[in-house]
Order: structure tokens, then C-alpha cells, then sequence
């Protein structure tokens, strides 16, 4: 019999239909026994005269005939005839998955990542992940930008380098890309113009904080033929108003379910633009005490202001000093066109103006220390012809964070890898 999905389930339904998914929940109320049966679609409650024999998480296939209860989820149930076992799941089920999961630590949530991803509430925030990446795709092909896709093995470091992690080679050593910065900003100059990439990026950085992956996805985008950094900000504002008006039409119920909303494309399109130095002079203003850095807590409290301010959680910081930005950030006398994007207390973006020329470039590699004969494949671009173009790049993990409020990048990640994680 075909498989009808919990979700298409309704009361207008007539005759036997068959229900496949995992076994959420088993109450037994003495003459009647109610097992709750999940699939991706929803959770439907089946009802039983005599208490069927299945343990939890059991995968499973369910017939029976649909009537109205008011009392039941979603006004309907499935009078159960028959339950065929298709997978039987062991007793010892080493976390509950049908519990509430602000029950449980991040730590168990994922030691136990193989069982925890089937909490229904979890699985959530990666079918949002993946709307997420589908709508930043549709948007960048209807700008006519190329998807590329750059390797992730590297024979120097593309942020400067430190926080690489070196691979054995064959004979010799490479390096996980820390971002496909150099390989974005090539086929910029190679004639596509405009191009965005979607893939995984490696830093070794050592700290374990709520904010930071040692692997992530990178949402990088590179363009030809602008002239500032401002350009840059008008893009990515009108990609998140694109991505966020998506997610608020079609996947409320993940909002609703994580209690969070988030602003209309209309309303990001007053995100304040300040430098980095009127970022100072409000955070010491606001917070009584000279400040020299943007660290986390003045990220949060500049969301703050520019709530205050615009109504949204956002804002671009630009106008970095040199010093703070890697070699290839064109510099705008002692700073530079660069830029970061804070939303909702964290900073989920950066990006900037490139350096195109090659003397420029030799010079700037030098100054951070760097041999240009480590980037010779790199300096071919500019030798030979680049135009002026900048681009930037948005952390999926962060970016999921923060729409959905989540308290660590972690839980933003199917699979995270941090300092002590590299399994499951
Ligand atoms: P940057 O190093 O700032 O810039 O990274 C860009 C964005 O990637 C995300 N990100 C991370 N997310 C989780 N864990 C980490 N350890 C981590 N590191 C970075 C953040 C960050 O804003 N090549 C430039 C981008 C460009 O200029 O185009 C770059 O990689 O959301």
C-alpha cells in the first residue's frame, strides 16, 4: 500500500491508509494505548486497542483508518489495524528523544549527535539550514552570479598563516583551505566577473567558544567592477532581506517553534553603516569605559544600538584599521574598505574591496609578513590584468544561529568539530 506522509493526513481520508516513521511516544491509559508515530512531515497520534509491542524509535509501518478527536494533535488520529516492525530499536536508548530539548546539555546533545538529530525540534534547524542555502543560491543566480567550487587542500594559507591545519600530501605537506578567498577573487579576474561558492572552511583556531567552529561553511561571494565597499553592503543587505522575507513566508513554524522572529527585507534595508572608530566612540559612550577593541561584548552592545537606532538587530562596521584586516584588503590611507557584519550581537560576515594592483599587493603581502614567492600562482591574476572588485563571506552556522537564537555556533552544525570534537 503506498505510503501516505503524517502531514497529508486528514479527516477527509476514507478507508485504510498506511503510515511508515519512527515510534516518538507509547501511553498506555489501560483500555486504550496511544502511540505517537513520527516522519519528517509530522507526528500523528495512532490508536490502539491492546498496547502493540514496539520499543521507542523503532522504525516501523502503521495501518489504519483516520478520524476526527479534538483532543488529538492536529484534530486527527489513525485507528490503528495492523503495525509491521520494519527496524526494531534496541531498549537502551542512551538519551530520550522524544524529550524536551532545553533538558538536555550541549554536551549530550552532542555526544549523542546520531540520536539527538531525530529530536524533531534539532532536525528542525537543519531543514531551515538547507532552506537557507537553497534561497541564497536562488538569489545569486537570478544576479547572474557562477557557483564555483574551489579545492579544499592548499599549498598556503588564504587568511595569512597561522590557523592552518596541515595534511600529509604524498611526500609533502598541504593545508585545509581556512577560505576559498584567493580561488574567488581568480575567477573574478579569470572572466566570470561574479561568482559565489558554498564550502566547507578550516581554521585551527584554538579557543572553544559558543562562537567558533574549527570547520564551517562558508557563503562566499565575489564580484568585478566596484568601486567601494558600500557596494558590497547594498549586496549583502539585499540578500538577507531576500533570505529572511523567505524564511518568514514559508517557515514560520520554525520561528514559532524557537520563539524568535526576523525583520522584512524593508526593514534591513535601514541597517546602520558605521566605522570602526564611531564603533569605538559609541561602545566607550555606552559603556563608560575607553574601548579599543570590537570584542564580543561590544558586538552585542552595538546590535543594541543599532536596534535603538533602526529598529534592527544589525550593522556594518567598516573602515578597519590596516593592521586588523588580511593582505588583501585595499587600503584607504591607515584603514581600509573593509567590513563586518554584526547581527544580533555576533558578527556573521566580513568582506571588503580587494587589492587588484600587483604592486600594491607584493607590497601589502610583505608588510604582513608573508613571502610573495608563496603566493607567485596567486600573483599571476594581478600580474596579468584584474579588475577593481571586492566581496565577502557569510558563516552559515552563524548565520543559522542567529535566526534561530541558538545558544552555540555548535548546534548550528550537523556534525561540529571543535578543539575536543572530532566525532561522531
Ligand atoms: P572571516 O575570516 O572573517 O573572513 O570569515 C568570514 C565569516 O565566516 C564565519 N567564520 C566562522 N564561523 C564559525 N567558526 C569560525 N571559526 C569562523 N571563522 C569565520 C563568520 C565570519 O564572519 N575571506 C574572508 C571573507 C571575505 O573577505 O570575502 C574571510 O574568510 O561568519
Amino acid at each position: 500500500m503506498k505510503r501516505t506522509y503524517v502531514k497529508d493526513c486528514t479527516i477527509q481520508m476514507e478507508g485504510t491508509i498506511s503510515c511508515a516513521g519512527w515510534v516518538h511516544r507509547i501511553r498506555s491509559l489501560g483500555k486504550v494505548t496511544f502511540l505517537l508515530l513520527r516522519d519528517r512531515t509530522g507526528i500523528i497520534q495512532t490508536v490502539w486497542d491492546e498496547a502493540p509491542e514496539v520499543t521507542l524509535e523503532s522504525v516501523v509501518r502503521i495501518q489504519g483508518s483516520i478520524t476526527g478527536n479534538q483532543k488529538a494533535p492536529g484534530g486527527i488520529e489513525l485507528q490503528a489495524d495492523s503495525l509491521e516492525v520494519l527496524a526494531p530499536a534496541a531498549a537502551d536508548l542512551p538519551i530520550a528523544v522524544n524529550q524536551d530539548t532545553n533538558q538536555l546539555s550541549l554536551d549530550a546533545l552532542l555526544d549523542h549527535r546520531m540520536l539527538s538529530l531525530r529530536s524533531p525540534k534539532i532536525r528542525s534547524i537543519f531543514f531551515l539550514q538547507s532552506a537557507i542555502l537553497g534561497y541564497f543560491g536562488e538569489y545569486m543566480r537570478s544576479r547572474e552570479f557562477t557557483e564555483i567550487k574551489s579545492s579544499k587542500l592548499i599549498g598556503s594559507g588564504s587568511e595569512g598563516g597561522t590557523g592552518l591545519f596541515e595534511v600529509e600530501y604524498f611526500d609533502r605537506k598541504v593545508y585545509l583551505a581556512q577560505s576559498p578567498q584567493l580561488y574567488k577573487q581568480a575567477m573574478v579576474a579569470n572572466g566570470m566577473e561574479q561568482v559565489f561558492e558554498i564550502g566547507a572552511a578550516y581554521r585551527a583556531e584554538k579557543h572553544d567558544t559558543p562562537r567558533h567552529l574549527n570547520e564551517y561553511v562558508s557563503l562566499d561571494i565575489e564580484m568585478g567592477f566596484i568601486e567601494s565597499d558600500q557596494e558590497l553592503m547594498d549586496l549583502e543587505v539585499d540578500i538577507l532581506g531576500y533570505i529572511f522575507d523567505r524564511i518568514r513566508e514559508r517557515h514560520s513554524d520554525v520561528l514559532e517553534t524557537f520563539h524568535t522572529d526576523l525583520p522584512s527585507s524593508v526593514e534591513m534595508q535601514a541597517t546602520p553603516r558605521i566605522s570602526h572608530d564611531e564603533a569605538k566612540k559609541i561602545l566607550s559612550e555606552r559603556l563608560g569605559k575607553r574601548v579599543f577593541e570590537l570584542n564580543p561584548e561590544g558586538e552585542r552592545e552595538l546590535c543594541d544600538w543599532a536596534k535603538e537606532q533602526s529598529g534592527v538587530e544589525a550593522l556594518f562596521v567598516h573602515s578597519f584599521p590596516r593592521k586588523k584586516r588580511p593582505f588583501y584588503t585595499y587600503p584607504d590611507g591607515r584603514k581600509t574598505m573593509s567590513f563586518d557584519l554584526l547581527f544580533r550581537g555576533l558578527e556573521i560576515t566580513s568582506g571588503g574591496r580587494r587589492i587588484h594592483e600587483y604592486d600594491m599587493l607584493v607590497e601589502s603581502i610583505k608588510r604582513h609578513g608573508m613571502e610573495p614567492e608563496q603566493l607567485s600562482d596567486y600573483l599571476q591574476v594581478f600580474r596579468y590584468g584584474c579588475p577593481p572588485h571586492g566581496g565577502f563571506a557569510i558563516g552559515l552556522e552563524r548565520i543559522t544561529q542567529k535566526i534561530l537564537g541558538l545558544n552555540s555556533v555548535k548546534e548550528a552544525s550537523l556534525f561540529p568539530r571543535d578543539r575536543k570534537r572530532v566525532k561522531p
